[in-house]
């Protein structure tokens, strides 16, 4: 299939400007035959995108935003457009991350605006999806995952401005996972129903697991069909622990 995997690691609100010393360890001791062979992201707090940008200048690092503002400029105070991210040096931006969806009231129309603002800016978006438990236990998790993917992704999105992660909402920070049997037919939905939305280049799409990824699971989490890496929250923090996800590849 030819899809390089994506290890991203999404510090949320955590990191204070000494943490930019985690991106300073990452580049030290991420070895060549490692980026051979995948991609890595770190997406800190807006506050310090610019400082991790010069932290990883020059190294395969790539740094992204959190969530964004679907429009250019204009009169949103506290808001942070795609222009401005790119402006900053980030190459990808984290869209409708379940956090957003459920304490920001963001709606899969609301993702779908700030994937095309991510694009228009030349950013990759990393369009988040996942049921929650009571979805889950409802047997509703496919329909779920694939409505949200149906509105959020934008007509004619490319493997080039497009990533997909699958967050189980009940799995992040819990340290709960789905079962590989699991996290492989939510995968294989999501392959297929993108494959209907954007025909073949849904085959070149990465699709990441995010939720509870630590070095002890990734090998397993990673080794599932259809899971090209993963968006990693709370061991991103730590460079030893996001470097240890890495090398399950
Ligand atoms: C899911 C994930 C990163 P964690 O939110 O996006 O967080 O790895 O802490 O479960």
């Amino acid at each position: 299939h030819g899809r390089r995997p994506l290890v991203a690691g999404n510090w949320k609100m955590n990191g204070l400007r000494k943490s930019v010393s985690v991106v300073e360890s990452v580049r030290a001791r991420l070895t060549p035959d490692l980026t051979d062979r995948i991609d890595v992201l770190i997406c800190p707090p807006s506050t310090l995108i610019a400082s991790c940008v010069a932290a990883a200048y020059g190294s395969p690092i790539a740094i992204g935003g959190q969530n964004l503002h679907a429009k250019a400029s204009g009169a949103f105070t506290g808001s942070i457009s795609a222009e401005m991210l790119s402006d900053l040096g980030a190459r990808y931006v984290i869209v409708g991350h379940s956090e957003r969806r459920a304490y920001h009231h963001e709606t899969d129309d609301g993702v779908h605006a700030k994937a095309l603002a991510a694009r228009r800016a030349g950013l990759c978006g990393i369009i988040c999806v996942g049921e929650t438990q009571e979805e889950r236990e409802e047997g509703r998790t496919l329909d779920i995952v694939r409505a949200q993917l149906a509105i959020g992704v934008p007509k004619g999105a490319t493997a080039t401005d497009t990533v997909i992660a699958y967050e189980p909402v009940w799995a992040i920070g819990t340290g709960l996972t789905p079962t590989p049997a699991d996290i492989a037919e939510v995968h294989a939905s999501l392959r297929e129903m993108l494959t209907s939305l954007i025909g073949p280049e849904a085959a070149r799409v990465r699709i990441l697991y995010g939720g509870s990824v630590k070095p002890g699971n990734a090998r397993e989490l990673m080794s599932v069909e259809n899971v090209d890496g993963a968006l990693v929250g709370g061991a991103s923090l730590v460079a030893e622990d996001f470097l240890g996800i890495a090398q399950a590849y």
